[in-house]
């Protein structure tokens, strides 16, 4: 997969843009580019420096502008500019957008809106197009009144972050019967200005965009992934119904394919697509939706849209999505505090006034009202303020208003209108309200048995001798026999080892009185010490690694898969946070004139043979568990941080990762069969 070489050649930052070496333009082309150049920089100079400044900004700290120059921000360049077709839809111009990754791993987007303006802007002096490409957060926001209403984006950098990071960048539009077309060129230059070069049908609008990230930005990678493209694609359709996206992939070293999206139920369908594997408690999607206005800053008045889509199941999770403008808030915010008021009143009400609640009982929890409940919240803001450690926490305060009363009245009058479905979902929040006293008691119980303090660590863990959390590592290993080497061959100042006896309990399939009960599950919780979910503190970790070392078989993965639902569930934020890894352990050992070879996967192997020269049949071990190995050969293989490899566990898509543990430990046995199967060898990187 080697990554195209730049053919361009780098214009200096110094020289003008006409000086530029081009080798592959021929003479009277040149010539011709040349005139129409200097015309150009008779017009525009004053306001073409401040612009290339603007784009010098980007470039010398991409950081800034896309968060990282990683994969991540070489897939932002593809969000930014996707995210001003879906604004053009928004506004109501717009209803298909294409996106294809071609040969050489450029871009290109495609949509029917109305056509980026070609006309000149006052007060950029240049056309609407060159604005929006070469002008910082021009986006859209220009002409008179042109502005949008709701603007997509995390960021929200525009387009001209995306030209100013691209070693070349194409725009065509089609509108009101011309074509028109630019080549920016070495992070945003305008070579020459936007041209008419034909006629085409009015009718047909529409604006097509096509760019080379500058593999001078990103030095990690250039290529990009499609099926990144693919599941943030579908989930753009889903939150914005009847938009057709299509995704394809044209590069000759990746299998063709082609996808295309469009969901008329949105988000309803979201949350069916999230919920697939599950066992429903009923087939219906509670569905709300409505629109408020409220007040902008200058005086004028805007609206808030918010719907909410949600669903019940028969599992113990909650799983709540929440979006503004599309951007997935992580960290939840002023929406979801809005749907938590809502969701508690009138499900509380609706118990209380049915009977289900007794008077002398105490009111039902958000926790058990949304216990297996699938929701996705979407808000479009006129002007959102993203806060939080990673800008994905919605702070408009007016927000958590306008979803509570949505939610309140609409959730009520589908309780009132669905009796027999009100009646299902009373009586399972009912289930979840006693099993939480029982858990409640579960858990005075483990501290009780476990010393009357919380802090008692159990038994079987073979603790560090440091205190320090950000040292400390908890291997939790498979076996005794494993635990017994680990135990030998670790570093005791830095490294703590928890056995586990045989597979643990499936978290997914049971109910919080039985988790608590178990004594493995009992141990790790507080082996690891933050406490449990919803109380779950990684302030309070004892280690700052929890490392998972099983055998590498079909056994071993499943209770990597076991204990990953069990941190999914009760310490989401050891995932999130980071603090979760698997351990490597070799698969094969080769043993040759007295000294030892190690491989941890097949090719390895191969080459070890190939290096070693080894006659055909020579001896060589394949590890069958961990069992196998001694406490030296543990300690040097899979637990020494000078030699070790490990998978740090991330979890990049909550909801890929929900989908996941449910086809994995949910009721349904095919897909976790084939996942199993298709895991249980190497897990190459568990991004979960
Ligand atoms: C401002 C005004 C008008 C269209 C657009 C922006 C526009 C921007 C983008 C970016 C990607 N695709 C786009 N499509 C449209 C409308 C101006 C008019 O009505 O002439």
């Amino acid at each position: 997969m080697e990554e195209e070489k730049k053919v361009e050649s780098v214009v200096e930052e110094t020289k003008p843009a006409a000086d530029a070496p081009k080798p592959d333009i021929h003479e009277s082309e040149l010539k011709e580019e040349e005139i129409a150049l200097e015309k150009a920089d008779k017009k525009y100079d004053a306001d073409n420096i401040q612009v290339l400044e603007g784009l010098e900004a980007v470039r010398k700290r991409p950081g800034m502008y896309i968060g990282t120059t990683s994969s991540a921000g070489l897939h932002h360049l593809v969000w930014e500019i996707v995210d001003n077709a879906i604004d053009e839809a928004l506004a109501g111009y717009c209803t298909e957008v294409n996106v294809s990754i071609n040969e050489g791993n450029t871009i290109t987007v495609v949509d029917n809106g109305r056509g980026i303006p070609v006309d000149v802007v006052k007060k950029s002096g240049l056309s609407g197009v060159e604005t929006v490409y070469t002008v910082l957060h021009a986006g859209g926001k220009f002409g008179e009144g042109g502005g949008y209403k709701v603007s997509g984006g995390l960021h929200g950098v525009g387009a001209s972050v995306v030209n100013a990071l691209s070693t070349w960048c194409e725009v065509t539009v089609h509108k009101d019967g011309g074509v028109y077309y630019i080549k920016f060129e070495n992070g945003g230059h305008i070579i020459n200005h936007l041209k008419r070069i034909g006629d085409c049908d009015p009718e047909k609008n529409g604006t097509s965009v096509t760019f080379k990230p500058d593999p001078e930005i990103f030095t990690d990678t250039t290529i990009y992934s499609y099926d990144i493209i693919r599941d943030r694609m579908r989930q753009v359709a889903y939150l914005n119904r009847g938009i057709k996206i299509t995704v394809e992939d044209n590069r000759s070293d990746h299998e063709h394919q082609h996808e295309e999206f469009c969901y008329k139920g949105g988000i309803k369908e979201y949350v069916l697509f999230i919920n697939n594997n599950k066992t429903k408690l009923f087939d219906e999607v509670i569905y709300c939706e409505g629109t408020a206005p409220i007040e902008l800053a200058n005086g004028n008045t805007a609206h808030v849209y918010a719907e909410i889509a949600m669903q019940y199941d028969d599992g113990y999770s909650q799983n709540i999505f929440s979006f503004c403008n599309n951007v997935h808030t992580h960290e939840g915010g002023m929406h979801e505090s809005g749907f938590r008021d809502a969701m508690t009143r009138i499900i509380n009400n609706y118990a209380r006034e049915y009977k289900y609640l007794k008077a002398d009982e105490d009111n039902l929890t958000y926790d058990d009202v949304t216990e297996g409940i699938t929701a996705v919240i979407s808000v479009k803001h006129p002007n959102p303020q993203f806060e939080g450690q990673t800008k994905t926490k919605l702070g408009n305060s007016e927000v958590r208003k306008i979803v509570s009363g949505i939610v309140g009245e609409q959730l009520n009058r589908f309780l009132l209108e669905n009796p027999q479905i009100a009646k299902i979902i009373v009586e399972k929040i009912l289930m979840a309200a006693n099993a939480r006293l029982a858990a409640r008691k579960a858990r005075e119980e483990i501290r009780r048995k476990g010393g009357l303090e919380l802090n008692t660590l159990p038994g079987k863990l073979a603790d560090c001798s440091s205190k320090d959390p950000t040292k400390c590592e908890l291997y939790i290993v498979e076996g005794n026999s494993a635990g017994g080497s680990a135990k030998n061959g670790r570093n005791r100042e830095t490294q703590a080892i928890l056995p586990l006896r045989g597979k643990i309990l499936n978290v997914e399939k049971a109910q919080a009185k039985r988790i608590f009960a178990n004594a493995e599950i009992g141990n790790m919780i507080t082996a690891i010490g933050g406490g449990i979910d919803p109380e779950f503190d990684t302030s309070k970790i004892r280690y700052h690694k929890v490392v998972i070392m099983t055998d590498a078989d079909v056994d071993g993965s499943h209770i990597r898969i076991l204990l990953l639902t069990f941190f999914y569930r009760f310490m989401r934020p050891l995932i999130t946070e980071g603090y979760v890894y698997i351990a490597q352990p070799p698969l094969y050992k080769v043993e040759y004139h007295g000294k030892q070879y190690y491989a941890y996967n097949d090719e390895q192997l191969e080459v070890i043979k190939t290096k070693l020269k080894l006659k055909p049949g020579y001896p060589f071990q394949r590890y069958k568990g961990l069992g196998e190995m001694d406490a030296q050969q543990l300690w040097e293989t899979t637990m020494d941080p000078e030699n070790r490899k490990m998978l740090r566990v991330t979890l990049d898509d909550a909801i890929k990762a929900e989908q996941v543990f449910t086809d994995l430990m949910g009721d349904n046995v095919d897909p976790r069969k084939d996942f199993i199967h298709n895991n249980a060898k190497f897990v190459k990187n568990l991004d979960i």
